[in-house]
């Protein structure tokens, strides 16, 4: 039937090379008797992306034969990184192409750096999507992963004389040879326009939407291949094309030019990724962007649907939707749109479907990141959605009027809409109310979520909130960022781990080897070689792999308290210049992150950060016990080499104020020690290393809550705290920017004068102290080695393998493919 027999259609018949040679040739179009590098790794590329294209159409084949249910999963950011490797490690060939390069004359490790990162994502939320999409893959899941193909990801951060610039990321100017164009799949969508009511032949009255302007969303696929399988879904990410209609006014005036830039306008859509996280940011290009990938999305989930010959009230049998977090929310009326309007279904009708395929996952309490948006500007946008929101919210606060709900202001409180100057539409609220289930990310936040920012919904829909705690596929993050100690593990306990993560408890007799101890450090050692290695390349520093290696990398924000760590620093570096003969535990402590580009609080403290890491660098009295570093355009291929060389993972935000963290898995798995407040994930970390090999300091998510309400006076800690005192005074005087002693005046005046929010003073000494205790620790090399054994050893239940199960077993109703032949 097919005419495909599979993969040996490509192996050992032609070899790699000369497939490679084959591209080079005829896909690139170049001289394959001498390829430089990139010409290589497109070779390479293109021969990998054979060998997927075949598993993913046989794929699909299967899901359409089984007739599967499906997940969609809707996220305006993904942020995937490199996929060589990936694809490489998947497709069980990372030998056979080393070798196929080699001969060649080149190095696979040198031809990954041929490849730009793509970066579609700002942090956490995107980079979490991308292991999910991993993980469905893996486990063999019917899924799709719908997002745009943005032109230009998340900012290349360089740092100026201390500062951030950002330069715009053209990852795709290349060319990128993964992704799978769709010329032919052009899915119109509308912007502005009026609704139109008029009366069908059945004498019904009904609504539509017509008029505005119509974008075409081009499709991009991207493939996810499982691990070790033949398993292949895909990313179906959306480009703007203009449509082929001009605007009749100017062209028929002689505008021809003026009609046409119109058309390339509306191209700008998918150009570039927002680069705030956890700030809302609310212009009207990006919520046509929302609404862009929304409805070409739902579009296509239809036309897919519609082959099955089904009725609608059926869809939620075959489809389920997740919304990552609520920027794919306009999904919700979208899709009443689509079934009322389109498909003449009922409000009932199309409602019940809506609540029964929808779920919701929040990744943030931070009021400033959640999002709502104007009612003017929603209406002029988007008309015919706009009504169905207000209805939507009319017949639910219809419903609250029940005994149960007597509550005055509750309506005020939950309504869809907020009032105010001007009112605006919730958009978690139009999420929680259109998803049969809404999730947080890590067990603290879902509680959080349930007393507190979401505390009415929780009543009024008893069990709709619920956790899934997040995860991360360690395919990325354990074997194909460190395959050293990937090496030594398999050594130890086999492979199986890879994708059942669990196995790796069976390391944790292991702790007690001392044989399998010294490899154990030696592996890390070699790791912070590496990495010093490529410190010195980038910032032309030189670091000592024998210290202890700190690091805290993740954006840049004040509630994740890298200033806490900063004070920490300035700390060791009075007390060495106070007693420089005292013996101390060397440090490298390495910071890394991108700061939204207007958010000016947090670039102030990347400056901060290069000014106390120049100074400290280059004090005589400091050499050999303290280095600060900061690394430029932190990003996923970079994450991949600071990670395996952690000895010491920075986790300190502000108890209840990180939903999860994702990063504290990953350094816990390669086998970090954990300096870390009580939030987020932190806390279920704890539970499972046990409290024994984990650094927890500091106020919990309640005693923040409860010292808030009784009225913190951070200035009490500076006064009663010298050594606190004397870290913000040298701030306040200018010793770490002499030029301009006011520079970093505005920081400490957060601390002192404007109340410090965070309470970075509160959990200071708490802080200093634990990092007393960590260094104490690291001189015992063993008992340090046993702890980072058993990091790694319990962190199973962090597999994005183990969250994904949980979202199809308890939320989607979704069963595995049955393996394909
Ligand atoms: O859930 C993924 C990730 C969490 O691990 C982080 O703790 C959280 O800060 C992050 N949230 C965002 C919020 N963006 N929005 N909206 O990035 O999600």
């Amino acid at each position: 039937q097919d005419g495909i027999s599979g993969p040996h259609d490509f192996a050992p018949a032609v070899a790699l090379k000369d497939e490679i040679r084959r591209h080079i040739w005829l896909s690139m179009g170049r001289d394959p008797a001498k390829p430089n590098r990139h010409a290589c790794f497109m070779g390479l590329a293109y021969s990998v992306r054979d060998r997927l294209i075949d598993r993913w159409i046989r794929t699909q084949r299967s899901q359409y034969d089984t007739l599967s249910k499906r997940v969609y999963f809707l996220s305006l950011e993904f942020l995937p990184g490199r996929f060589l490797m990936n694809y490489l490690i998947s497709l069980q060939m990372v030998e056979e192409a080393r070798q196929a390069v080699e001969e060649m004359g080149f190095d696979l490790d040198e031809l990954e750096e041929e490849e730009w990162d793509a970066g579609l994502g700002n942090g956490g939320l995107g980079r979490l999507a991308s292991c999910y999409m991993d993980s469905l893959a893996c486990l063999d899941y019917p899924a799709y992963g719908y997002g745009i193909r943005y032109d230009y990801g998340i900012f290349h951060q360089t740092i100026e004389n201390g500062w951030q610039r950002e330069q715009c990321d053209n990852w795709a100017r290349k060319g990128t040879p993964w992704e799978i164009r769709r010329g032919e799949y052009l899915t119109p969508v509308r912007f502005y326009g009026r609704t139109e009511i008029y009366t069908d032949a059945a004498g019904r009255e009904c609504f539509r939407w017509v008029d505005g302007e119509v974008v075409m969303a081009m499709a991009c696929d991207i493939l996810v291949p499982g691990f070790g399988d033949q398993f292949v879904t895909n990313m179906r990410l959306w480009r703007a094309k203009s449509s082929r209609e001009f605007n009749l006014d100017e062209f028929n005036q002689g505008d021809y030019i003026g009609a046409v830039e119109a058309k390339v306008q509306s191209e700008t859509i998918s150009s570039v990724l927002y680069p705030s996280d956890e700030m809302e940011q609310g212009r009207e290009l990006r919520l046509k962007q929302q609404y862009f990938f929304v409805a070409a999305t739902l579009a296509d989930i239809v036309r897919r649907y519609q082959k099955l010959n089904r009725d609608f009230s059926e869809f939620s049998d075959f489809v389920a939707i997740q919304l990552n977090d609520t920027h794919p929310a306009i999904a919700i009326p979208e899709l009443m749109r689509l079934l009322m309007d389109e498909e003449g279904l009922s409000w009932k009708k199309a409602w019940s479907v809506c609540e029964k395929t929808f779920a919701y996952t929040n990744h943030t309490v931070l009021p400033e990141a959640l999002e709502t948006w104007p009612v003017d500007l929603l209406r002029r946008l988007l008309p015919r959605h706009t009504d169905i929101i207000f209805e939507i919210n009319r017949r639910f606060l219809e419903g609250l009027k029940s005994p149960r709900s007597k509550d005055d202001g509750l309506a005020g409180r939950v309504s869809l809409i907020a009032e105010g100057v001007g009112q605006r539409v919730r958009m978690a609220h139009l999420a929680i109310v259109g998803s049969h289930t809404v999730n947080g990310v890590a067990a603290l936040h879902s509680r959080i979520l349930k007393k507190d920012l979401f505390r009415d919904f929780n009543t009024i829909f008893p069990g709709r909130l619920t956790n899934v705690t997040n995860g991360i596929t360690p395919r990325r993050w354990l074997a194909q960022a460190n395959p050293a100690l990937s090496r030594l593990i398999n050594d130890a306990i086999g492979s199986e781990w890879i994708t059942n993560l669990e196995q790796l408890r069976k390391l944790e007799p292991l702790a007690e080897d001392a044989d399998f101890r010294r490899r154990w450090i030696k592996t890390k050692r070699d790791n912070k070689k590496r990495l010093a290695r490529y410190i010195l390349r980038k910032i032309g520093l030189g670091v000592d792999p024998d210290t202890l290696f700190s690091v805290q990398v993740k954006r840049i924000h004040e509630y994740k308290r890298q200033l806490l760590n900063v004070l920490h620093v300035i700390t060791l570096y009075h007390r060495i210049r106070a007693n420089p003969d005292a013996p101390v535990v060397p440090r490298t402590v390495i910071f890394a992150g991108k700061a939204a580009p207007a958010y000016h609080q947090a670039k102030r403290i990347i400056k901060l950060i290069n000014a106390v890491a120049a100074k400290t660098n280059s004090d005589p009295d400091i050499q050999g016990k303290l280095r600060v570093l900061f690394l430029p355009n932190y990003c996923v291929s970079q994450a991949e080499k600071i990670i395996p060389a952690a000895d010491l993972s920075e986790q300190i935000s502000t108890a209840g104020m990180e939903a999860s963290g994702t990063g504290n898995m990953k350094m816990s798995l390669n086998g970090a020690l954990t300096i870390g407040t009580l939030d987020g994930a932190n806390v279920e970390i704890m539970e499972e290393v046990g409290k024994e090999n984990i650094f927890i300091f500091g106020l919990t998510a309640d005693e923040v809550v409860a010292l808030r309400g009784s009225g913190y006076r951070p200035r009490d800690y500076y006064d009663s705290d010298a050594e606190l005192r004397q870290v913000l005074d040298s701030i306040i005087r200018g010793d770490f920017s002499p030029d301009e002693p006011l520079l970093f005046a505005p920081i400490v005046e957060t601390l002192l004068q404007q109340g410090d929010y965070y309470m970075l003073l509160a959990d200071y000494r708490a802080y200093v102290n634990t990092q007393e205790a960590v260094g104490k620790l690291f001189l015992d090399r063993n008992e340090w080695a046993k702890k980072s054994i058993l990091n790694t050893a319990r962190m199973g239940k962090f597999s994005s393998d183990r969250s994904v199960k949980e979202y199809a077993d308890r939320i989607w109703n979704l069963k595995p493919l049955p393996e394909i032949g």
